[in-house]
């Protein structure tokens, strides 16, 4: 890539990236991801001057708003806590914000304004309208009461409301943030403001949820691994996969790759991982859904349930060897070691799930092993685009099918990685599919900025 690119477009790299890391200090995880795109985008702006005119680059990585804010509570023994909460409203060139919501110790603003970055690429690849966004808190519900999560939900609405709504900004779940927290959230929301509308997505399915919206993100996760897997006459059948992570997306990554034919070894969380090289099947996913869902466990307890599986406390998976690596964690989880592990097992292909989960250093490790590499913007695009689902069927109050839900999130990600063939296609006739992503997302949105003209 960087032999074939010639000195003027490095020269606008380098000099563009200088400017973001001189204006943005302190903030690793989005200098990456800017760069990122800037990289997979720099060949396609310098042949569109008109571009670099309107600065439609530099307006991109401003976000339009940003919104930090206290957020107090008192825990169960009536001791006062005080939290950080955040809304990076990135774009909403092609439709009203929208994006998660992370509650975790890690979180500030550098990860939300990539996160929110991302998200508007993301959301541009998912054919609907719905503009990029992110917010969240560096709260940790890990050992909270409901009681004490509800206070801190209670107390982080009372602020946000003010900056969302059904037109504006449409939040939803990520890390740390699930079925529960989101109903505590919608009502907050709805007693503020007094209006029931579809502000949130990933709601009950009693009170304005979407059928799949919870299995949505693993399950085009897969159905996007397949696209991929195809275009080398390969499938899910019989392939050993690995996956990061035991929440959301990782238990539905794995139940889809299961179904799929897939011999799933491996789970994990930030304590450590588990293999069982049986594999997972219906009876252990229960066993998952109920130990992480309900009783709230940690992962190492699979292995006090299934004696077969080992586990392997403060390491990740990807020393184990996989046909195909799911990683459904969080950022910067296959770093270079990591990836050579995975190159070294024999792998075909990585596909994300999580948000930026592998560093650019073992990105290239891995696509320079000619291995099928997808980014999550695009393979982990399927939870987002059912949530652009949920506010349809919110504003029609209409509710779909799981099947016609199922439908739309199978052509949605066909959608995608079409995009991704048509954008980053190589000569040799393999597909760069971050090169795909990044330029698709970044063509519509470009598009869009322009068209509405200097705002
Ligand atoms: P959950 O909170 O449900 O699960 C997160 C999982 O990742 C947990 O097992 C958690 O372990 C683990 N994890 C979190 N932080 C770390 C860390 N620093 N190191 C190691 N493991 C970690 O979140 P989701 O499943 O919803 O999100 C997972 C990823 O997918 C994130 O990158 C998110 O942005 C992305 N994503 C989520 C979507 C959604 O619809 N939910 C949509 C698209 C992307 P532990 O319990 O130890 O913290
Ligand atoms: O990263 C993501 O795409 C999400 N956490 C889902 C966002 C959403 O609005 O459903």
């Amino acid at each position: 890539m960087y032999s074939i690119m010639n000195q003027f477009t490095r020269n606008y790299i380098d000099g563009f990236m200088a400017e973001v890391v001189a204006k943005n200090p302190g903030e690793p995880e989005f200098h990456q991801a800017v760069r990122e795109v800037v990289e997979s985008i720099a060949p396609y702006i310098t042949e569109n001057p008109q571009l670099i005119d309107q600065k439609i680059l530099e307006r991109i990585v401003e976000p339009e708003r940003i919104v930090i804010f206290r957020v107090p509570w008192t825990d169960d023994r009536g001791d006062v806590h005080i939290n950080r909460g955040f809304r990076v409203q990135c774009n909403s060139a092609i439709g009203p914000y929208k994006g998660g919501i992370r509650f975790h110790p890690s979180v500030n603003l550098s990860i939300m304004k990539f996160l929110a970055f991302e998200q508007t690429f993301k959301n541009a690849l998912t054919t609907l309208p719905m503009g990029g966004a992110k917010g969240g808190s560096d709260f940790n519900p890990r050992g909270k009461s409901d009681a004490e999560v509800m206070r801190f939900c209670q107390s982080f609405m009372t602020e946000l409301q003010r900056h969302i709504g059904s037109n504006t900004d449409v939040p939803a779940g990520d890390i740390g943030v699930g079925g529960r927290e989101i109903g505590y959230l919608f009502g907050q929301y709805k007693r503020l403001r007094d209006e029931f509308t579809g502000t949130l997505t990933g709601k009950g399915l009693a009170w304005g949820g979407s059928l799949l919206r919870p299995e949505a993100t693993g399950y085009g996760l897969c159905y996007f691994a397949e696209q991929m897997l195809a275009t080398r006459g390969e499938s899910f059948q019989g392939k050993k996969v690995n996956i990061s992570g035991a929440g959301n997306v990782a238990q539905y990554a794995a139940q889809k790759a299961m179904r799929l034919g897939a011999k799933v070894q491996t789970l994990s969380d930030s304590d450590g991982f588990i293999y069982d090289p049986e594999g997972l099947n219906e009876e252990k996913m229960a066993f998952v859904f109920e130990l992480k869902n309900i009783r709230r466990g940690r992962i190492k307890e699979y292995v006090q349930k299934y004696p077969q599986a080992q586990y392997f406390p403060g390491e990740r998976p990807w020393k184990i060897a996989c046909d195909i690596a799911l990683p459904c964690a969080t950022q910067n989880e296959i770093e270079e070691a990591d990836a050579e592990n995975i190159v070294k097992g024999g792998a075909i292909c990585v596909a994300e799930g999580a948000n930026m989960p592998t560093t650019p250093e073992a990105i290239r490790i891995i696509q320079g092993a000619g291995l099928l590499y997808s980014p999550g913007k695009a393979s982990n695009a399927g939870g987002v685009a059912t949530s652009g689902l949920e506010m349809s069927q919110n504003s029609m109050r209409q509710r779909w099918t799981a099947e016609e839900v199922d439908n739309y999130l199978h052509r949605i990600m066909q959608d995608i990685h079409s995009a991704c063939v048509k954008y980053g296609k190589e000569a040799d006739g393999t597909v760069n599919y971050v090169k795909g992503a990044n330029l698709a997302g970044f063509i519509k949105v470009a598009g869009a900025m322009t068209d509405q003209g200097l705002v």
